[in-house]
Protein backbone atom coordinates (compact mmCIF):
# COMPACT_ATOMS: atom_id res chain seq x y z
CA UNK A 1 0.00 0.00 0.00
CA UNK A 2 1.79 3.22 -1.31
CA UNK A 3 1.09 6.80 -0.22
CA UNK A 4 -1.01 5.28 2.99
CA UNK A 5 -2.58 8.15 5.01
CA UNK A 6 -4.55 6.99 7.74
CA UNK A 7 -7.98 8.97 7.56
CA UNK A 8 -9.24 10.87 10.66
CA UNK A 9 -11.38 7.73 11.59
CA UNK A 10 -8.84 5.61 12.15
CA UNK A 11 -6.63 7.76 14.08
CA UNK A 12 -9.84 8.41 16.13
CA UNK A 13 -10.23 4.83 16.54
CA UNK A 14 -6.46 4.05 17.79
CA UNK A 15 -7.04 6.90 20.54
CA UNK A 16 -10.52 4.80 21.71
CA UNK A 17 -9.34 2.31 21.47
CA UNK A 18 -5.46 1.83 21.88
CA UNK A 19 -5.10 -0.08 19.19
CA UNK A 20 -5.81 -0.13 14.79
CA UNK A 21 -5.36 -2.83 12.14
CA UNK A 22 -4.89 -2.10 8.85
CA UNK A 23 -5.39 -4.95 6.03
CA UNK A 24 -3.39 -5.25 3.37
CA UNK A 25 -0.90 -3.27 4.68
CA UNK A 26 1.91 -4.85 2.39
CA UNK A 27 1.50 -6.30 -0.78
CA UNK A 28 1.57 -9.77 -1.75
CA UNK A 29 4.87 -9.26 -3.30
CA UNK A 30 6.22 -7.21 -0.15
CA UNK A 31 5.46 -10.23 2.13
CA UNK A 32 6.89 -12.50 -0.29
CA UNK A 33 10.19 -10.66 -0.16
CA UNK A 34 9.98 -9.90 3.55
CA UNK A 35 9.48 -13.91 4.02
CA UNK A 36 12.12 -15.57 1.84
CA UNK A 37 14.54 -13.00 3.90
CA UNK A 38 13.29 -13.97 7.04
CA UNK A 39 13.24 -17.78 6.36
CA UNK A 40 17.14 -17.39 4.44
CA UNK A 41 19.42 -14.44 6.63
CA UNK A 42 21.65 -16.04 8.09
CA UNK A 43 22.87 -12.82 10.08
CA UNK A 44 19.19 -12.93 11.32
CA UNK A 45 19.68 -16.37 12.55
CA UNK A 46 22.76 -15.90 13.93
CA UNK A 47 21.05 -13.54 16.29
CA UNK A 48 17.68 -15.07 17.08
CA UNK A 49 17.64 -15.81 20.57
CA UNK A 50 15.20 -17.88 22.87
CA UNK A 51 12.85 -16.50 25.49
CA UNK A 52 11.41 -18.66 27.83
CA UNK A 53 7.60 -18.31 29.20
CA UNK A 54 6.56 -18.94 32.36
CA UNK A 55 5.95 -22.34 31.30
CA UNK A 56 9.01 -22.97 29.77
CA UNK A 57 8.27 -22.72 26.15
CA UNK A 58 10.63 -21.12 23.81
CA UNK A 59 9.79 -18.33 21.59
CA UNK A 60 12.63 -17.36 19.00
CA UNK A 61 13.16 -13.51 18.25
CA UNK A 62 16.08 -11.52 16.99
CA UNK A 63 16.10 -7.79 17.91
CA UNK A 64 18.10 -5.11 16.74
CA UNK A 65 18.36 -1.49 16.98
CA UNK A 66 19.97 0.67 13.97
CA UNK A 67 17.61 0.32 10.62
CA UNK A 68 19.52 -0.41 7.52
CA UNK A 69 19.15 -0.33 4.32
CA UNK A 70 17.73 -4.17 4.27
CA UNK A 71 14.40 -5.11 3.16
CA UNK A 72 13.49 -5.28 7.14
CA UNK A 73 14.87 -1.52 7.73
CA UNK A 74 13.05 0.09 4.62
CA UNK A 75 10.22 -1.69 5.99
CA UNK A 76 10.63 0.15 9.25
CA UNK A 77 11.58 3.71 8.05
CA UNK A 78 8.94 3.36 5.51
CA UNK A 79 7.00 6.92 4.68
CA UNK A 80 3.89 4.78 5.29
CA UNK A 81 4.66 3.77 9.30
CA UNK A 82 6.77 7.05 9.99
CA UNK A 83 3.91 8.80 8.79
CA UNK A 84 1.43 7.07 10.50
CA UNK A 85 3.28 6.98 13.66
CA UNK A 86 3.34 10.80 13.67
CA UNK A 87 -0.32 11.06 13.33
CA UNK A 88 -0.73 8.75 16.15
CA UNK A 89 1.91 9.76 18.71
CA UNK A 90 1.45 12.77 21.47
CA UNK A 91 3.60 15.58 20.69
CA UNK A 92 5.58 16.99 17.39
CA UNK A 93 9.59 16.43 18.25
CA UNK A 94 10.63 14.00 15.15
CA UNK A 95 9.68 10.28 15.28
CA UNK A 96 12.82 7.77 16.39
CA UNK A 97 13.24 4.27 15.95
CA UNK A 98 14.12 2.28 19.07
CA UNK A 99 14.28 -1.31 17.92
CA UNK A 100 12.62 -3.86 15.93
CA UNK A 101 12.20 -7.28 16.71
CA UNK A 102 11.62 -10.43 14.43
CA UNK A 103 9.09 -12.66 16.19
CA UNK A 104 9.80 -16.07 14.80
CA UNK A 105 7.24 -18.79 17.01
CA UNK A 106 7.79 -21.66 15.61
CA UNK A 107 5.09 -24.46 15.09
CA UNK A 108 4.26 -26.45 18.19
CA UNK A 109 7.28 -25.15 20.62
CA UNK A 110 6.76 -20.87 19.76
CA UNK A 111 5.99 -19.89 23.37
CA UNK A 112 3.50 -17.81 25.16
CA UNK A 113 3.88 -14.00 25.87
CA UNK A 114 2.43 -12.70 29.45
CA UNK A 115 -0.04 -10.23 30.04
CA UNK A 116 2.02 -6.45 29.63
CA UNK A 117 2.47 -3.14 28.72
CA UNK A 118 5.25 -2.54 26.47
CA UNK A 119 5.88 0.70 28.42
CA UNK A 120 5.74 -2.02 32.07
CA UNK A 121 9.48 -2.97 30.41
CA UNK A 122 9.96 0.60 29.13
CA UNK A 123 9.26 2.44 32.00
CA UNK A 124 11.84 0.50 33.77
CA UNK A 125 14.11 2.16 31.00
CA UNK A 126 13.03 5.18 32.21
CA UNK A 127 11.43 6.73 29.20
CA UNK A 128 8.90 9.29 31.10
CA UNK A 129 6.29 9.59 28.21
CA UNK A 130 4.13 6.11 27.45
CA UNK A 131 2.10 8.76 24.90
CA UNK A 132 5.39 9.09 22.84
CA UNK A 133 5.83 5.64 22.48
CA UNK A 134 4.12 2.89 19.92
CA UNK A 135 4.36 -0.44 18.42
CA UNK A 136 3.67 -1.55 14.63
CA UNK A 137 3.51 -5.21 14.73
CA UNK A 138 3.24 -6.25 10.67
CA UNK A 139 2.12 -9.59 9.81
CA UNK A 140 4.66 -11.84 7.74
CA UNK A 141 2.51 -15.04 8.08
CA UNK A 142 -1.06 -15.40 9.18
CA UNK A 143 -1.77 -15.01 12.78
CA UNK A 144 -4.61 -16.77 14.24
CA UNK A 145 -6.16 -18.42 17.43
CA UNK A 146 -4.30 -21.42 16.33
CA UNK A 147 -0.68 -20.27 16.31
CA UNK A 148 -1.56 -18.16 18.79
CA UNK A 149 -1.71 -14.35 17.55
CA UNK A 150 -1.33 -11.37 19.31
CA UNK A 151 -4.66 -10.75 22.47
CA UNK A 152 -5.56 -7.24 23.38
CA UNK A 153 -8.04 -5.76 25.96
CA UNK A 154 -9.41 -3.18 24.31
CA UNK A 155 -9.11 0.18 25.90
CA UNK A 156 -6.28 -0.84 28.82
CA UNK A 157 -3.96 2.44 27.61
CA UNK A 158 -6.22 4.10 29.34
CA UNK A 159 -5.79 2.99 32.92
CA UNK A 160 -2.15 4.34 32.69
CA UNK A 161 0.97 2.50 33.64
CA UNK A 162 -0.13 -1.37 35.83
CA UNK A 163 2.40 -2.47 37.95
CA UNK A 164 4.71 -5.36 36.38
CA UNK A 165 6.79 -7.88 37.97
CA UNK A 166 8.95 -11.02 36.48
CA UNK A 167 7.37 -14.18 35.13
CA UNK A 168 9.91 -16.49 33.34
CA UNK A 169 11.95 -14.77 31.50
CA UNK A 170 9.30 -11.87 30.38
CA UNK A 171 7.70 -9.04 32.20
CA UNK A 172 3.93 -9.43 33.41
CA UNK A 173 1.46 -7.30 34.36
CA UNK A 174 -0.42 -7.66 37.79
CA UNK A 175 -2.81 -10.24 37.45
CA UNK A 176 -5.13 -8.43 39.51
CA UNK A 177 -5.61 -5.68 37.40
CA UNK A 178 -5.19 -7.81 34.41
CA UNK A 179 -8.56 -9.69 36.05
CA UNK A 180 -10.60 -6.19 36.92
CA UNK A 181 -10.02 -5.05 33.52
CA UNK A 182 -11.04 -8.04 31.95
CA UNK A 183 -14.28 -8.19 33.96
CA UNK A 184 -15.53 -4.67 31.70
CA UNK A 185 -12.89 -4.72 28.60
CA UNK A 186 -13.23 -6.47 25.66
CA UNK A 187 -10.72 -9.25 25.33
CA UNK A 188 -9.53 -8.72 21.34
CA UNK A 189 -7.87 -11.71 19.42
CA UNK A 190 -6.05 -9.37 16.68
CA UNK A 191 -5.97 -11.94 13.50
CA UNK A 192 -4.21 -10.85 10.90
CA UNK A 193 -3.82 -11.96 7.79
CA UNK A 194 0.29 -12.03 6.34
CA UNK A 195 0.92 -8.27 5.32
CA UNK A 196 -1.97 -6.92 7.60
CA UNK A 197 -0.49 -4.52 9.96
CA UNK A 198 -1.90 -3.48 13.83
CA UNK A 199 -0.24 -0.20 15.46
CA UNK A 200 -0.81 -0.20 19.21
CA UNK A 201 -0.35 1.80 22.13
CA UNK A 202 2.54 1.10 24.62
CA UNK A 203 0.12 1.09 27.28
CA UNK A 204 -2.52 -1.67 26.22
CA UNK A 205 -2.43 -4.85 28.00
CA UNK A 206 -1.54 -7.45 25.48
CA UNK A 207 -0.02 -10.96 25.38
CA UNK A 208 0.08 -14.06 22.92
CA UNK A 209 -0.71 -17.77 23.63
CA UNK A 210 2.08 -20.83 22.32
CA UNK A 211 1.83 -21.74 19.16
CA UNK A 212 0.44 -25.12 19.69
CA UNK A 213 -0.85 -25.40 15.60
CA UNK A 214 1.67 -26.83 12.46
CA UNK A 215 2.26 -23.40 10.83
CA UNK A 216 4.80 -20.53 12.04
CA UNK A 217 3.57 -17.59 13.13
CA UNK A 218 6.10 -14.70 11.91
CA UNK A 219 5.82 -10.86 12.47
CA UNK A 220 8.41 -8.10 12.82
CA UNK A 221 7.52 -5.63 15.67
CA UNK A 222 9.14 -2.02 14.96
CA UNK A 223 8.77 0.71 18.38
CA UNK A 224 9.42 4.46 17.95
CA UNK A 225 9.45 7.32 20.17
CA UNK A 226 9.71 10.96 19.97
CA UNK A 227 13.18 12.34 20.33
CA UNK A 228 12.02 14.51 23.22
CA UNK A 229 11.25 11.34 25.35
CA UNK A 230 14.70 11.02 26.67
CA UNK A 231 15.51 7.57 28.40
CA UNK A 232 17.71 7.56 31.68
CA UNK A 233 18.55 4.09 31.74
CA UNK A 234 18.88 2.54 28.25
CA UNK A 235 22.07 1.84 26.74
CA UNK A 236 20.98 1.90 23.24
CA UNK A 237 20.21 5.97 21.86
CA UNK A 238 18.44 4.96 18.61
CA UNK A 239 15.20 5.64 20.68
CA UNK A 240 16.47 9.43 20.29
CA UNK A 241 17.96 9.63 16.78
CA UNK A 242 15.34 11.21 14.51
CA UNK A 243 14.68 8.49 11.68
CA UNK A 244 14.66 9.75 7.88
CA UNK A 245 11.76 7.79 6.29
CA UNK A 246 12.38 6.24 2.92
CA UNK A 247 9.49 5.99 -0.12
CA UNK A 248 6.96 3.25 0.33
CA UNK A 249 8.46 1.63 -3.07
CA UNK A 250 12.43 1.30 -1.67
CA UNK A 251 10.92 -1.86 -0.19
CA UNK A 252 10.86 -3.42 -3.43
CA UNK A 253 12.81 -1.25 -6.04
CA UNK A 254 15.67 -0.66 -4.09
CA UNK A 255 18.40 -3.34 -4.19
CA UNK A 256 19.07 -4.95 -0.83
CA UNK A 257 20.92 -7.00 1.16
CA UNK A 258 20.15 -9.14 4.09
CA UNK A 259 20.48 -7.36 7.56
CA UNK A 260 24.39 -5.94 8.34
CA UNK A 261 26.18 -6.42 11.82
CA UNK A 262 25.54 -2.39 11.81
CA UNK A 263 22.29 -3.40 12.64
CA UNK A 264 23.50 -3.09 16.19
CA UNK A 265 21.71 -6.24 17.36
CA UNK A 266 20.83 -7.03 21.04
CA UNK A 267 22.81 -10.26 22.83
CA UNK A 268 20.48 -11.49 25.09
CA UNK A 269 23.77 -12.09 27.59
CA UNK A 270 23.98 -8.64 28.05
CA UNK A 271 20.15 -8.42 28.14
CA UNK A 272 18.07 -7.24 31.39
CA UNK A 273 15.00 -6.52 31.05
CA UNK A 274 14.19 -6.93 26.85
CA UNK A 275 12.77 -4.35 26.07
O1 LIG B 1 4.61 -11.55 19.26
C1 LIG B 1 3.99 -11.85 20.26
O2 LIG B 1 3.34 -12.88 20.34
C2 LIG B 1 3.96 -10.95 21.46
C3 LIG B 1 5.00 -9.92 21.42
C4 LIG B 1 4.82 -8.90 22.45
O3 LIG B 1 3.93 -8.93 23.25
C5 LIG B 1 5.73 -7.77 22.51
O4 LIG B 1 6.73 -7.76 21.80
O5 LIG B 1 5.48 -6.85 23.29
Amino acid sequence: MTNFKLTPQQIADYHRDGYLIVKNFLSSDEVKKLHGIAIEDNMMRKHSFDLNDQSGKRTKLALWYTPGNDAYGLLSKSKRIIDSVNELLDGDAPVCHFHSKLMQKEPKVGGAWEWHQDYGYWYKNEFLLPEQMISVMVAITDANKQNGCLQVIKGTHKMGRIEHGFSGEQVGASQHYVDLALKTMELVYVELKAGDALFFHSNILHRSEANLSENSRWSLISCYNRSSNVPYNEPSNSSTIPIQSVPDEALLEWETSGLQESANFLEKEKDEALK
